[in-house]
């Protein structure tokens, strides 16, 4: 037994469909199923003259999906490098459409051979408990929300999934085995989930996400299962708040959700001063989904030091020193770590 592992009795891991079952059941309800139809409008192609110095150009689109009958649609952004074939790329689920963006440095992505998808997530359905607007006043007419049906992470995951889309007809520019769904906190929660779920995310990239993200439950300094469902209970499902004060109860832990990425890749990122997130218990979670990966985590069995990246394994982890923040640090080992495992 791992030492880091001591005292947090996990339940054991399962099949990823069991896994997957679960999550969907008990946290974050049944991910909506594939538009009826999909198309995709360029509402403005080359947004910024001479982009990146010319190294990329950033079309606006927008992706035009029919929902229950519905016509639903979101913005996109994608930046792709004027020059090559064959990038690997990100999709970025952020939290503003800037481009630029402070959590987003685009021309270093594109210098790095990176092309980068990006989109606002309350373009989706925002951010609050209102389940009339945007994707959610589609799902749920006349307030017809059940008990295990998606929450709000699960609807910004599905747009992950329609941008996914749409990168699969870029074959053109893209390598389509290297596809990197990324996101800060709790929109670290949601590309954990959107990898979870659909396999074509080669790679998936959490940073800072914490509780009901990378980091195990049980144990867990910080925020826990009372505390977000207090404040954001329309991020999930309805049968997560059975679990407030009763985490020991739960069939699950985080693990399961980056388990169920398994055998693809996935980079844990955590701040050594986000107590909130709580680090070493988002190291845990990568130990503890270990045994699901052909090359789990390769790492010491104590907590990381600041400045401390681990990159070896299917499961990598970092922690930067600092404040809860998407950072160009983060993205340089989000980097480092996809130029590593690419076409292993
Ligand atoms: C906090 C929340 C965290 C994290 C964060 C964020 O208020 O408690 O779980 O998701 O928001 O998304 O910035």
């Amino acid at each position: 037994m791992l030492q880091m592992l001591e005292g947090r009795s996990l339940p054991p891991l399962l099949e990823r469909e069991a896994m997957l079952q679960i999550l969907q059941s008990e946290v974050y309800g049944k991910l909506p199923g594939r538009p009826e139809e999909l198309t995709f409008s360029t509402v403005e192609e080359n947004l910024f003259r001479n982009f990146c110095a010319g190294k990329a150009v950033c079309s606006k689109l927008t992706a035009n999906c029919m929902v229950n009958g519905r016509a639903f649609s979101f913005p996109f952004y994608a930046t792709l490098p004027t020059s090559g074939n064959n990038h690997p790329f990100f999709i970025h689920i952020n939290f503003r459409d800037w481009i630029p963006d402070r959590y987003m440095p685009t021309e270093e992505l594109i210098d790095n051979g990176f092309a980068v998808l990006s989109f606002s997530y309350e373009d989706v359905t925002a951010d609050n408990g209102d389940l009339t607007n945007g994707l959610a006043g589609i799902l749920y007419e006349n307030g017809s929300r059940q008990k295990g049906d998606a929450g709000k992470i699960a609807m910004w995951a599905w747009a992950a999934q329609r941008v996914m889309d749409y990168a699969a007809t870029r074959g053109d520019l893209l390598d389509l085995e290297s596809a990197v769904v990324c996101g800060h906190s709790r929109l670290g929660k949601t590309a954990l989930f959107a990898a979870a779920m659909d396999e074509r995310f080669a790679f998936a990239y959490s940073n800072d996400s914490g509780c009901s993200g990378a980091a195990i439950t049980r144990g867990k300094a910080g925020e826990r299962v009372k505390e977000i469902y207090t404040r954001f209970p329309y991020w999930f499902c309805e049968n997560y708040q059975t679990y407030i004060e009763r985490e020991a109860a739960m069939p699950f832990d985080q693990h399961f959700l980056v388990a169920s990425i398994a055998p693809r890749r996935v980079l844990i990122g955590s701040a050594s001063e986000d107590i909130w997130a709580d680090p070493v218990s988002e190291q845990l979670c990568c130990l503890a989904a270990s045994p699901a990966f052909p090359l789990g985590f390769v790492g010491p069995d104590r907590p990381a030091s600041a400045g401390e990246a681990f990159l070896e394994g299917d499961i990598g982890y970092h922690l930067r020193k600092g404040p809860h923040y998407f950072s160009r640090a983060d993205w340089q080992r989000l980097i480092q770590f996809v130029s590593l495992h690419r076409g292993r």
